[in-house]
């Protein structure tokens, strides 16, 4: 019993959090704030492109009237909302940073390992801080096993989160190197509604559609925001998917894609790799092996759902 009150003891989540003046100022002026993930720039995208993708979906968040806020691990703390050279340092080629996911955050913070979150941590980071509107690229999810396994029991904690986590993430669905079918399911197991943006279909992140519908559909920002607004009168409920196809102009050429996803696999096989080096190794292979075709996609994609989560911000907000 009296074993753990000392740990609590310890435990002052003010001095762990640290939140940026705009974002502190805004939230408590009751403004749409968006929370934005740092992995995408860390371990998603190549340094320099990333940096100009930080700078741009932050831009595109106060077009429409929100405030962005980057979260991040730094110096000791859990950062929400970066200044230009916190996000110099994110994005640098050796930032050094690693992959942190929820469980991670502690020993982060405890060794002062710099890091960047995943879609799991910084939807428990923005809960926490006061935020309910998250956008990004892709959500993780059930991967499928590799060549001569049975399953992968590679599921990633942000299906958990989403479970757990009062908060709307907007995604063009996941990548389709995961099982789209069991992350569908799964999701629906936990209770997270998933809503399609403007389509019946689930996206293939690369691709405007899986094989998979959808249950309920919505079309504009506001729509989307009656969606959240009443979900989180409902008691016991918790995330919401909103899930956002690539804009037409940047979808891939499917036989491209499915060329790039054989060889993919083919190679996280050869080289062994295994937990939260799987998705950077993917992306990394569809950026290179597509001459940046998949980079320009991803690029696309993130900004478009950024600016849809910061409408639907601004919205939540008037209410
Ligand atoms: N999917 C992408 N780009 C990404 C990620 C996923 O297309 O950058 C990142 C996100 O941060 C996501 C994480 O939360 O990978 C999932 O990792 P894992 O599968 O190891 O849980
Ligand atoms: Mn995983």
């Amino acid at each position: 019993m009296d074993r753990c009150p000392v740990a609590r003891k310890e435990w002052r989540p003010v001095t762990i959090i640290a939140i940026a003046d705009e974002v502190r100022a805004a939230l408590a002026a009751g403004r749409g704030v968006v929370a934005l993930e740092s992995t995408i720039l860390s371990h998603g995208l190549p340094s320099g492109r990333n940096r100009k993708v930080a700078e741009r979906l932050e831009a595109v968040v106060r077009e429409a009237g929100a405030v962005p806020a980057t979260i991040a691990v730094l110096d000791g703390k859990i950062r929400v909302g970066l200044d230009e050279r916190q996000l110099d340092r994110l994005c640098a080629a050796d930032s050094g940073l690693v992959k942190l996911s929820k469980r991670d955050l502690g020993p982060a913070i405890a060794m002062n390992q710099d890091g960047a979150t995943t879609v799991a941590s910084t939807a428990a980071i923005a809960h926490a801080a006061g935020i309910g509107v998250f956008g990004t690229g892709g959500l993780g999810g059930v991967h499928l096993p590799l060549p001569g396994k049975h399953s992968s029991w590679d599921v990633s904690a942000d299906l958990d989160a989403l479970a757990e986590t009062p908060v709307l993430v907007v995604s063009s669905g996941v990548k389709s190197v995961l099982d789209i079918e069991a992350t569908l399911e799964l999701l629906e197991t936990r209770s997270v509604p998933v809503i399609g943006y403007q389509t019946d279909h689930f996206p293939g992140f690369y691709l405007r559609e899986s094989a998979y519908a959808l249950s309920w559909r919505v079309d504009t920002p506001k729509q989307a925001a009656d969606v959240v607004h009443a979900h989180w009168q409902v008691p016991g409920q918790a995330g919401i998917l909103l899930a956002n196809p690539i804009p037409p102009e940047y979808e891939m050429d499917r036989e491209l894609h499915d060329q790039l996803l054989a060889d993919g696999v083919k190679l996280l096989d050869e080289r062994g790799v295994q937990g939260r080096d799987v998705t950077p190794v993917l992306l990394e292979h569809f950026h290179t092996a597509s001459s940046g075709v998949s980079l320009d996609a991803n690029e696309a994609l993130v900004v478009a759902n950024v600016t849809l989560a910061a409408q639907i911000a601004a919205d939540l907000a008037e209410r």
